[in-house]
């Protein structure tokens, strides 16, 4: 079949829209209809070369929602019509890493997928009889894409597309890694580096879990604003901090964060992340995906001490089951998403997006077919 996609022909050139040829799906795979998809730093990332794992031409997007067309022989948990999320953290709940009841990194498709290819090492994307590799197994860009079963959660009807793709990444990323990684209770206090569509969700988890001091750092003036519209207590710009910033919010905190996050992506900034925690118990959590290349360092001295470095993929989030009960705390309230979603676009409109990203002026940006 013909879907309409952007594809990334090239690192750091504009995504084009053309029409792509999709195979319909195999054994144990399933055809979805993408009805929107945001667009996370991540894409950028990936589009900027930066990824040690970039592979062109593909089709980006990892943060989908949409509806089963079609399902390959084999698949009992979907049907056609079935609203769903694809994942790019499968959970098959059969490997050794999703038996281990220890992580949500299910390791079944993750050597395929990070080749840019579907379980069986073929692609169903091509353009001109070329094939066009896939996207953290999800490839969102693309009106129809095929996923594993075991890649899909199916979500309730009644979720608005446009809102409920956001925790296909963004949402899940960052109150999972409050609920799911840290583990943050009352009164603990809490460090957010960052507060874009990842930090804005961490701080949202730290106020649903109770934290006592919820503090911003950005380098952008305007996510002050944003920040306390999510609970956030303080507010620190690096930028006008006259002594070092890691002395500053030690000071702040009466000797350090219990926990910190990094939604960044920048090494210097993990590092201050780490040694803005607590002597003796705190805990950073690296969120941000960093540059090809880049390597994080600290005095282990920092470590000895008792500071933790921990990091998460998709909040520790097991997809299947726990993307649906996210869909459910959005739905009945508990967690917002709509004020987050900043600029709803066409398709045609999408490279719009990653420039509102990299101007500092969305914080989602959202693509309805
Ligand atoms: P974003 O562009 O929306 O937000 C990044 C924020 O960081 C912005 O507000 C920016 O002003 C701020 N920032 C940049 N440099 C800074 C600095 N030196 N000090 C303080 N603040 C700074 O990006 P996003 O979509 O929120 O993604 C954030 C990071 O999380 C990216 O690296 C992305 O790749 C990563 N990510 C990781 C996962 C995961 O599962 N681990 C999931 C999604 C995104
Ligand atoms: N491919 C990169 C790493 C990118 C990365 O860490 N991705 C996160 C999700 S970011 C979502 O916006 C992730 O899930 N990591 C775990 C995994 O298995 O990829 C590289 O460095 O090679
Ligand atoms: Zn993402």
């Amino acid at each position: 079949m013909k879907s309409r996609a952007a594809v990334a022909f090239e690192p750091k050139k504009p995504l084009e829209i053309v029409e792509v040829d999709v195979e319909g799906p195999k054994a144990g795979e399933v055809l979805l209809e993408i009805m929107a998809t945001g667009i996370c730093h991540t894409d950028a990332y990936t589009l900027d070369g930066y990824d040690s794992e970039g592979i062109f031409p593909s089709i980006l997007g990892h943060e989908g929602a949409g509806i089963v067309r079609e399902v390959g022989a084999g698949v009992t948990s979907l049907k056609p019509g079935d609203h769903a999320i694809p994942l790019y953290t499968p959970e098959c709940r059969q490997c050794k890493s999703c038996l281990s009841g220890k992580t949500n990194l299910c390791t079944a498709i993750r050597a395929t997928q990070g080749r840019g290819l579907m379980p069986d090492g073929t692609s169903r994307f091509s353009y001109k009889g070329e094939s066009i590799f896939h996207y953290m197994g999800c490839s969102t860009f693309s009106n129809f894409t095929v996923l594993p079963e075991i890649a899909v959660a199916k979500i309730r009807e009644d979720a608005p597309f446009q809102t409920s793709c956001y925790v296909g990444c963004g949402v899940t990323t960052g109150v999972g890694a409050v609920v799911n990684t840290a583990k943050v209770v009352p009164g603990d206090n809490v460090i957010i580096f960052g507060l874009g569509g990842i930090g804005l969700n961490v701080l949202q988890g730290a106020k649903m879990a109770g934290a006592n001091m919820i503090i911003g750092v950005d380098i952008n003036p305007d996510r002050e604003e944003w920040g306390r519209k999510f609970g956030m207590t303080h507010f620190v710009n690096p930028k006008e901090i006259a002594d070092d910033i890691v002395a500053h919010l030690v000071a702040l905190t009466d000797g350090g964060a219990d926990y910190t996050f990094d939604c960044t992506g920048n090494t210097t900034v993990m590092r201050q992340a780490l040694e803005a925690c607590h002597r003796g118990w705190g805990t950073s959590i690296i969120i941000g995906v960093a540059e090809a290349g880049k390597e994080i360092s600290t005095r282990p001295f920092q470590l000895v001490t008792g500071r933790n470095w921990r990091g998460t993929a998709f909040g520790g989030a097991k997809g299947r089951t726990d993307v649906p009960k996210i869909v459910d705390w959005y739905m009945n309230g508990r967690i917002q998403i709509d004020p987050m979603i900043t600029h709803v676009l066409s398709l045609e409109e999408i490279n719009k997006g990653f420039d509102l990203m990299h101007a500092g002026e969305s914080i989602r940006s959202v693509v309805v077919f």
